[in-house]
């Protein structure tokens, strides 16, 4: 039994600390299972503090040595518990000796300082660093480290930290030694350390002003050949943060590392970023296009919080959106201004609206259902028992989402001048969400007190529109209210500043000039109301006929639109919406009607019937040439999962799965001859190069199997087949591989094999192979349900609890990406999960803890279901020895 609950830790109980450090001396002897790690810490009292004791953090650390000013402490001032020290210290600086020993191979826990495949590494956010030695770990304690490191010459040639590289040596008995100063003064949650055998792909660059920076890439021998991408992307990103917000790269070397084992992404260490092989390896023939476009951003979100998170850095970790929403914010940014020129002029609109959509999708998917559930927190939460929680798609995409409201409510321009402002304030120093959005308010002379609401109110806003036509006036009357349902500890709710990007399109299907009553002139034919009570009206006039209003064009706002269209407005908007997003958005609502009115018929036990203006909506999308590729894949592809069993009342994953697959099969056999068309008919070039319109239009093709597949349509399969044979690039090889599994075809087993054995040695190709066989769907009933291949898989050599990237690929697409096979009504499933979760706790807290969240929203399903879910989480809760990690989640689940 779990003795104790964590405790819970409040935003409202910050503290400065009455010590702080200013300078780190450290030095590591590396051993794999000894390490010892000497830090020298010099300290001062913290003015703005009376009086207090100096505090430092430790976890699991061996403590060999600590003195005080070279003297061991005086007897009763120091009080010691295994994660704190407080030491009662006369006067105002003292610098502190501290000696610890750490065992970096026995720990699975892949934060604080790790083995991977014989070398070492670091991750210190959130609280790593007091896994290698004691520390004051806490993001508003910035010092200046200097870090040597020392280790074998033979199994780590090479030697890395942050800054530049002063020193380095020879030393005995096969050792050798680097010496590292990084000139900026950190929180230690940037600290980094690599000792491993690594090649290096370099690159020497000017920046704006002149000044010549080493750019570095350092891969496994073996992968030099696939770390181009990556370091083509870092000096876009470069140029990009220059001309965007004149922010230059401040040091003389900039490194990224990939490694193999990492619990997360990457990591945005000063100077020396640490990436997950998956973010930085590729190659055409072993990285799908969606995977050179994942690189390149997570490259320039590393790269961008350069100033947003390390020049400038959060004062505690609730402020953690304060960099991570901006940083992914500018990340969108740089992928759609990366897309729109390499579109050209012409296509440029709908590139950036493609890439819009993908993050529309994933905030959909990933962060809807987590504000509807018992995890649901505001973008900068109140309390946590486990930060590492709290590395959600809130804190970063819904984060994202609110500063992409400023921009949209101050322009490019005024949100230009406030961060200019925000860094000429707050530069070196750690700060909080108030600190940003008070320098957007006051570059831009308007009060942002209410928009602060965004960071305080948990919840997805419902806002509800209804439009009334005056043919006699010519105008329209559009009444906009909003309302954001009850989130746990948050019963009441308050009116949020809401931008709503209009258009008013016309019977002709062109967009009708925007005049407010009371404006002389029309303005544009999108326009942005500003929503901030809770209901409004606009009336629009001089209209020619009575128009049909596009909401939340651009997706302007994190909130879910709520608005009567019946089917014939939204095929209408679906052929001629203005907004590529809100074109796409009318299709997805349309296939969600479609969908979920198929799945009620499918749980009644009701024939399905596939209404034949969807289809031909559908298939108007798929025949026009003059839309690009890219848009029509995105068009056609129906919403995630997810988020329809969200928007299912019970969350029945059955009787979805009956009517996705019912879906599929209709389409597929009612358009084979379009989707075959368009597979032999886009021609495409025979040389990869990762380009946004090639990449399209593979896209479009691996769609089109996909729905030939799902129907067995014999030549389709033939054409999937035949594709995946003769493939020239991952991108159409997985995409006709994926369309055969899909379809559960015949020929799927056997391709299965074959992309096992060209890629058995390949870790990163795997990881697709495991995730794609965790996905399959079961199109007959009397097939073995996924589970027992799941089950089969996980005692596959190449599988291992211990590598994050296969536990995501293998138990995170099962649990999370294939609902209806995972939640099967003989419970078989939850008791899989349950299992798994405590093997995974026992190693690593952080990645069982990500797998805990699958069953999070328990309560949302069939009451068959939840009552086989609920012994599985008590099962779990009641694991001997369960982390905090884990502990939160299941209790915040069963509450
Ligand atoms: N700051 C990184 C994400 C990150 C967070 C925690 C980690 O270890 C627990 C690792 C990486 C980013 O936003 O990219
Ligand atoms: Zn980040």
């Amino acid at each position: 039994m779990k003795a104790e609950h964590a405790p819970t830790i409040r935003r409202t109980e910050f503290m400065p600390l009455p010590w702080t450090v200013l300078r780190v001396d450290l030095h590591f002897s590396l051993h794999p299972e000894a390490t010892v790690v000497t830090s020298r810490l010099a300290c001062v009292r913290n003015r703005a503090v009376d009086a207090g004791a100096l505090v430092l953090d430790g976890d699991e650390l061996e403590t060999l040595a600590l003195t005080i000013d070279g003297c061991d402490p005086q007897p009763g001032t120091v009080r010691r518990s295994a994660s704190r020290i407080e030491l009662d210290i006369d006067g105002d600086e003292a610098e502190l000796e501290i000696v610890t020993r750490i065992n970096p191979r026995a720990n699975s826990t892949l934060s604080g300082l790790y083995q991977s495949r014989g070398g070492y590494f670091t991750q210190c956010e959130a609280e790593g660093f007091r896994r290698i030695t004691w520390f004051p770990d806490r993001p508003d304690v910035m010092a200046r480290f200097t870090v040597t490191v020392e280790g074998e010459r033979a199994s780590c040639p090479v030697l890395l930290s942050n800054g530049n590289l002063v020193e380095e040596g020879e030393l005995p008995d096969g050792r050798h030694y680097a010496r590292w100063e990084d000139p900026f003064p950190k929180p230690c949650y940037l600290f980094a350390l690599v000792a491993a055998d690594l090649v290096v792909l370099e690159r020497r660059e000017l920046t704006a002003s002149g000044r010549e920076v080493l750019l570095q890439v350092w891969v496994e021998a073996g992968n030099l050949d696939r770390a181009g991408h990556a370091m083509d992307a870092l000096v876009h990103a470069m140029r990009w943060d220059e001309e965007t917000f004149g922010l230059e790269l401040d040091l003389d070397r900039y490194m990224i590392v990939a490694v193999s084992d990492f619990n997360m992404g990457a990591m945005e260490n000063k100077g020396l970023n640490i990436f997950n092989t998956k973010y930085v390896l590729a190659k055409p023939d072993t990285a799908t296009d969606a995977d050179y476009e994942h690189i390149e951003s997570v490259v320039a979100h590393e790269y961008f919080h350069n100033w947003t998170g390390n020049r400038v850095t959060c004062r505690d970790w609730f402020q953690l959106t304060l960099k991570e929403g901006l940083t992914v914010f500018r990340d969108q940014q740089f992928s759609a201004d990366m897309l729109a020129a390499a579109a050209g002029a012409e296509a440029a609109a709908s590139a950036r609206a493609v890439k819009r959509i993908d993050d529309v999708r994933v905030l959909r998917a990933a962060q809807f259902p987590e504000d509807a559930g018992p995890m649901a927190h505001p973008i900068r939460p109140d309390s946590y028992q486990e930060i590492n929680n709290f590395y959600t798609a809130t804190v970063y995409e819904k984060g994202a989402e609110v500063i992409r409201m400023l921009h949209t409510l101050l322009g490019p321009e005024g949100f230009r001048n406030g961060m200019d402002l925000y860094f000429s304030y707050h530069d070196g120093s750690a700060v909080t969400c108030d600190d940003f959005v008070e320098a957007m308010s006051e570059a831009n002379g308007r009060d942002l007190d209410q928009f602060m609401l965004w960071y305080s109110q948990a919840g997805t806003p419902r806002v509800k529109a209804e439009g009334v036509w005056d043919g006699a006036a010519g105008s329209y009357l559009l009444t906009v209210s909003q309302y954001t349902p009850p989130t746990p500890g948050q019963a009441e709710k308050q009116a949020l500043v809401i931008p709503l990007a209009i258009g008013l399109i016309g019977p002709d299907g062109e967009d009708r000039p925007l005049q407010l009553e009371g404006e002389a002139h029309p303005g544009g034919t999108t326009r942005v109301l500003e929503l901030s009570s809770e209901s409004r009206q606009w009336r629009f006039v001089g209209l020619d006929a009575e128009p049909v209003p596009s909401l939340l064009r651009g997706f302007s706002a994190p909130v879910i639109l709520e608005v009567e269209e019946d089917d014939a407005r939204l095929a209408f908007r679906m052929a001629h919406d203005a907004d590529a997003c809100n074109r796409w958005d009318a299709a997805q609502r349309y296939a969600e009607r479609v969908l979920l009115a198929l799945a009620a018929a499918a749980a009644d036990g009701r024939a399905m019937a596939v209404p034949q203006g969807f289809v031909d909506a559908f298939a108007r999308l798929l025949r026009d040439q003059r839309l690009d590729a890219a848009f029509r894949a995105q068009a056609l592809s129906l919403p995630a999962e997810a988020y329809l069993l969200e928007r299912m009342q019970p969350a029945d994953p059955a009787a979805l799965r009956a009517a996705q697959i019912h879906l599929g099969m209709t389409l597929g056999s009612m358009l084979a001859d379009d989707l075959r068309a368009l597979v032999e008919g886009l021609v495409e070039p025979a040389e990869y190069r990762y380009h946004p319109a090639d990449a399209g239009r593979r896209a479009l093709i691996n769609l089109a199997l996909r729905y030939l597949c799902a129907a067995r349509d014999a030549r389709g399969v033939a054409l999937a087949a035949q594709r995946f044979a003769e493939a020239g690039n991952m991108t159409d090889r997985f995409g006709a591989l994926a369309a055969l599994v899909h379809g559960a075809v015949a020929e799927a087993e056997g391709a299965l094999a074959a992309f096992y054995r060209r890629y058995r040695d390949d870790a990163l190709v795997l990881d697709k192979w495991f995730a794609l066989q965790a996905g399959m769907w079961r199109r007959d009933p009397a097939a073995p349900p996924t589970l027992a291949r799941v089950r089969a898989l996980l005692a596959d050599a190449a599988f291992s609890l211990a590598n994050p990237n296969k536990v995501y690929a293998l138990l995170g697409s099962f649990f999370r990406a294939n609902p209806a096979e995972f939640h099967l009504p003989d419970g078989s499933g939850y008791a899989l999960w349950a299992e798994q979760v405590i093997a995974l706790d026992a190693a690593n807290p952080q990645v069982a803890a990500r797998m805990a969240r699958a069953l999070e929203n328990w309560r949302r399903f069939t009451p068959a279901l939840q009552a086989a879910m609920r012994p599985q989480l008590e099962r779990v809760r009641d694991a001997e020895g369960l982390s905090a990690d884990v502990g939160e989640i299941i209790d915040k689940a069963l509450a």
